[in-house]
């Protein structure tokens, strides 16, 4: 039997719209405008090193007091917009596959970059179904370095090769590849060519493909 390691933003729920909203303000107050397509290469990256990346795209340089001031606030703005969120933000056939996982005691992690992702799984009732959780605060190095996943599997007792991983990033799929696992996509087929598997949606995959997946 295999196991599954969960990506949370972008695959669980869409907190990528929160994210883009929260850094376009930090980017504002140097004068840089965050688009649509430097936003995309945010995902799955970590808070600090995606402020790095915005004060590069931005020419901006900050010594580490503003920098931190900046991460505070990014974080209080992010945390404020997805006060509200609830369950019917949950994407679309993730029930599915962790009613799926439960049914068949597969064994299941968490493997985000966030620091705010057991809040995040706490709020939308999604804890009881990981037994594991490995976000931003257990890892050092963000993704498309492989600890994240690699952890995730120690922790549930599983070869790096019978772990498969669903992620919505590049950085996501290359960190699952590095780490020998399968990858499944889910999202722009450019964006994540690399991985074994590309959906648009988790809710394309069905039963049959399940049980391949989990080994079952
Ligand atoms: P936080 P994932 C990542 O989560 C997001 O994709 C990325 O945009 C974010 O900067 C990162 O978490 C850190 O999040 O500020 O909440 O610690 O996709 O790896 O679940
Ligand atoms: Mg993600």
């Amino acid at each position: 039997m295999n196991a599954f390691i969960f990506d949370l933003d972008g695959v669980i729920v869409d907190t990528a719209k929160y994210h883009y909203i929260a850094w376009r303000e930090i980017g504002a107050s140097f004068n840089f405008k965050l688009s649509e397509s430097q936003n995309e290469n945010l995902k799955g990256i970590s808070r600090a090193d995606s402020l790095d990346l915005l004060l590069k795209w931005g020419e901006t340089d900050l010594d580490a007091d503003q920098k931190n001031e900046l991460l505070a606030q990014k974080n209080n703005h992010y945390l404020e917009l997805i006060q509200e969120m609830g369950k019917d933000e949950i994407l679309p056939g993730v029930l599915t596959i962790l009613n799926f996982t439960q049914e068949n005691k597969i064994p299941v992690a968490l493997g985000s970059a966030s620091k705010n992702a057991q809040l995040i799984l706490k709020k939308l009732d999604l804890l009881p179904y990981f037994n594991s959780v490995v976000d931003g605060t257990h890892v050092k190095q963000s993704k498309p370095n492989p600890e994240v996943f690699l952890l995730g599997a120690q922790n549930l007792k599983t070869a790096a090769e019978s772990c498969v991983v669903f992620e919505d990033a590049s950085a996501g799929i290359a960190a699952a590849k590095s780490a020998g696992m399968t990858a499944i996509g889910v999202g722009d087929p450019e964006e994540l060519k690399d991985a074994d598997y590309i959906f648009n949606s988790l809710e394309e995959i069905n039963l049959t493909l399940l049980k391949k997946l989990a080994a079952i």
